[in-house]
């Protein structure tokens, strides 16, 4: 069965052709764009400009060429502060989501959570945002308390505020996105829920920003994490979202260069936010390489990229239900993928059938352990989407999931 793309907001074939590593002779379908995305051709061209014509260390010489390069950089955490309705002190350029997490976990974590302090998690996060809690718990004697799902893959309702009610809550630490199942966390509740409690939250956006608007202020959490990778941006450039009162009051996270004001013999005193947080040579190619992406995303249209993703979503879908067998885990309303398994392929051997057709999709726990042992299954084949995606993509992917299964009979 054949679709055209013609109700899509999106001029997909457009929009393939920014993309060089799509625009090959033969047609990759790459559908694993929640591991990594793509890279437009503006963010290639803007990390040969900044090294053709920007390069310098920045915060430190007071040359034409040094004051360029901090210029280009504090001009993309502007950027970024404003596509997340952030202020730019309070916009923390870190290495990646993972990076995020950890920092909050060892500074504001190791400050205000102690013994038999509760700190909040789900059951269907990715390792990222559990064990750098894990570690904080085994170091403080802090308790872990998880919130559990519905067969189909949300969050229990009312198991939040049941956990709240009990107690010594410090932290609500929550994915928006699951990047197994698809679920959209209701996070502006969860907001109110955990500050009503007295606790904070902190938002997991790896696979939310991406693919919609996001506004810290209109979700109210106290943190926010994001990975540039996963949003047509370069690897090892992310961002941290805190609020400023509480980022004011922290401990540093690295030391070194960058993030001092004064230094003595036995103490120092800190930088102003967000450099306080940056210890060290900044990895400034990321950033204007990130800042041209969010130009590209805003581009094209947040909104409009958001739609797209549904209607993919649903349709792969409904086309992967037509496979006698497979069982689709997550909800009906979710973001931009599926994972699923079938009776008789092993999701490894599926995603290598699938490779020699030139479909990429990706197999295994998807850094998401403790969600597979709760859908009791050991690993799952994922295919995900975004905005070069169509469903001439999902219609090749059936096809090719009908000849895996031909070959292994
Ligand atoms: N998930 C996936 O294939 P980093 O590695 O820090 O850029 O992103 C970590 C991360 C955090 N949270 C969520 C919800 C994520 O999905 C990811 C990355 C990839 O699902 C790679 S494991």
């Amino acid at each position: 069965m054949m679709t055209t793309d013609l109700a899509s907001p999106l001029d997909v074939a457009a929009i393939r052709r920014d993309f060089p590593i799509l625009s090959g002779a033969t047609r990759l379908i790459y559908l694993d764009s929640a591991a990594t995305s793509q890279k437009p051709r503006p963010v290639i061209e803007r990390l040969a400009r900044y090294y053709e014509t920007q390069n310098a260390n920045v915060h430190r010489g007071v040359y034409r060429l040094a004051e360029e390069a901090t210029a280009a950089y504090e001009e993309a955490r502007a950027t970024l502060a404003r596509f997340i309705g952030a202020r730019p002190e309070e916009t923390i350029f870190v290495r990646n989501a993972t990076e995020g997490i950890n920092l909050v976990a060892n500074t504001w974590g190791a400050a205000n959570i102690g013994e038999g302090d509760v700190i909040v998690l789900t059951e269907m996060e990715h390792h990222s945002n559990l064990i750098p809690w894990q570690l904080l718990a085994e170091r403080t004697g802090a308790q872990l308390r998880y919130i559990g799902l519905t067969p189909d893959g949300r969050l229990q309702p009312d198991a939040l505020e049941e956990i709240l009610a009990g107690g010594r809550v410090k932290l609500v630490a929550t994915t928006y996105v699951s990047n197994v199942l698809g679920t959209v966390n209701p996070i502006a509740d969860m907001s109110r829920a955990a500050h009503a409690a007295g606790a904070r939250i902190l938002v997991d956006a790896a696979q939310a920003a991406p693919h919609f608007p996001l506004d810290v202020r209109r979700l109210d959490v106290d943190f926010l994490a994001l990975t540039g990778h996963k949003m047509l941006g370069p690897m090892g450039i992310g961002v941290l979202y805190g609020r400023q009162e509480i980022l004011d009051a922290m401990p540093p996270f690295l030391g070194g260069g960058e993030m001092i004001r004064r230094v003595g013999r036995e103490h120092s005193t800190w930088n102003d936010l967000p450099w306080k947080f940056e210890a060290g040579t900044p990895n400034v190619e990321g950033a204007v390489g990130l800042a041209e992406a969010v130009r590209y995303l805003e581009s094209v249209g947040l909104e409009a990229i958001a739609a797209h993703d549904r209607r993919l979503a649903a349709y792969a879908l409904s086309r992967l239900r037509e496979i006698p067998g497979l069982i689709a885990y997550g909800p009906e309303e979710r973001g931009a993928l599926v994972a699923f398994t079938l009776p008789d392929i092993h999701p490894h051997d599926l995603a290598s059938l699938l490779d020699e057709r030139d479909i990429a999709v990706r197999a295994g726990h998807h850094c998401a352990q403790l969600l597979h042992e709760r859908l009791d299954v050991p690993a799952t084949t994922r295919a995900s989407f975004y905005l070069y995606n169509d469903e001439r993509d999902v219609d090749t992917l059936v096809q090719g999931i009908g000849h895996a299964r031909e070959v292994m009979e």
